[in-house]
């Protein structure tokens, strides 16, 4: 046994037991370092003979070896003691006020959402979600669009390319029906519900989007006819639009899920070369705008979904979400909606602080 050797590893072993940051990596320096005296040991092995060798070798890795692990736990030691001091020094008074505003802001569409479910909760609807991803019974056929009919090719829908477990043709819903077809299956009758959500279609321009935002209506009850329609979109449009003077034209349409069908148009007016919704249509400076689809719910639709057509009634509507948001707050191009741009968000988006509410004005701005 190397007595120096021996010496040297126990005051190296003491001195790092007690070291700082600094001084520990000294004391690697000095005995693993390129001129540490454990690698000016191991230089050694090369000169000896086998024997020799067979004994010293081990020795000197064993300490090599013991070095670099009391190095190790030291370090280990002193992040632990470091990382224990900042905590204890550091304190976050969760009681402080924000040192700014806060920067994201609520999206336009997100608004009108909240403001779609402010107005029609008011008149006793409630909001009703489902599946984005649907099968083709609830998004097609109940909605009296059978296999052949040509209104589904008109959907430019998005098919996924298997079959579920099921074996049903899955697809992106092309339209909130299907949660009212949900809706009326679960709960049955009577019924007032609005679906606001996300669909999709394939087809992209500068009106189009392959996703984009609806809202759909449903009231289903004992003898409910045009007129309830008529006077729930009415009220509905003056309280989105915050505005007495909205009138309301009603055309003969056609859609597989309702009949009768009607296309609504709203009046607008001209006011310093810019059309505001309200007025009289026919005067002159005035006219119509296509705004959005409704009817009575065709009683085949009532029997796919399980009522009894001969009981109940109802009407339904769709309007675009995006549509109406672009109407109310002035945007001309729909593909901004979805680019993300955060200085279009922060012209056109809302303070997370503003709640619509009708007192209010569902539109007010905080
Ligand atoms: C449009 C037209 C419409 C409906 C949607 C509907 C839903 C059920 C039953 C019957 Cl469950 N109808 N929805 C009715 C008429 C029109 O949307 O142009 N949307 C943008």
């Amino acid at each position: 046994m190397d007595t120096t050797d021996q010496t040297r590893l126990d005051e190296a072993l003491a001195a790092i037991a007690k070291a700082d940051a600094d001084t520990l990596e000294a004391q690697r320096i000095a005995a693993l370092g390129k001129a540490g005296w454990i690698s000016a040991a191991l230089k050694t092995l090369g000169a000896m003979t086998p024997e020799q060798r067979q004994a010293e070798g081990p020795r000197i890795q064993g300490m090599r070896a013991a070095v670099a692990e009391a190095i190790e736990a030291r370090k280990a030691m002193l992040e632990a003691q470091a990382l224990e001091s900042q905590l204890a020094r550091e304190v976050l008074d969760l009681t402080l006020p924000a040192r700014e505003m806060p920067r994201g802001s609520v999206h336009p569409v997100s608004q009108v959402m909240d403001e779609l479910a402010e107005i029609f909760a008011d008149l006793g609807f409630s909001v009703a979600t489902g599946p984005e991803i649907e099968d083709d019974w609830h998004n097609f056929t109940a909605l009296n669009m059978a296999e052949t009919h040509p209104a589904r090719a008109m959907h430019d829908t998005f098919y996924f390319p298997d079959v579920d477990a099921e074996g049903r043709k899955m697809l992106l819903r092309t339209h909130t029906s299907p949660v009212q077809i949900r809706a009326m299956v679960e709960h049955g009758a009577p019924l007032r519900i609005i679906a606001p959500g996300r669909v999709y279609r394939s087809d992209s321009d500068a009106t189009h989007t392959p996703m984009f935002h609806q809202v759909e209506g449903l009231v289903i009850d004992e003898g409910i006819h045009l007129g309830h329609l008529k006077w729930t979109l009415e009220t509905f449009l003056k309280a989105f639009f915050e505005r007495d003077d909205i009138v309301l034209r009603l055309r003969p349409s056609y859609f597989p899920f309702t009949e009768p069908s009607v296309e609504v148009d709203v009046g607008w007016q001209d006011v310093n070369g810019r059309r505001v919704l309200g007025g009289d249509g026919d005067a002159p400076g005035h006219g119509w705008m296509e705004l959005l689809g409704s009817g009575m719910v065709n009683r085949r639709v009532l029997e796919f979904a399980g009522l009894d057509a001969d009981k109940w009634q109802g009407f339904a509507f769709g309007v675009g979400v995006d549509r109406l948001a672009m109407l109310k707050y002035g945007m001309d191009d729909l593909r901004a909606f979805f680019d993300g741009d955060g200085r279009w968000l922060s012209h056109y988006g809302f303070s997370a602080f503003d709640q619509p509410t009708l007192s209010a004005g569902v539109g007010a701005r905080a």
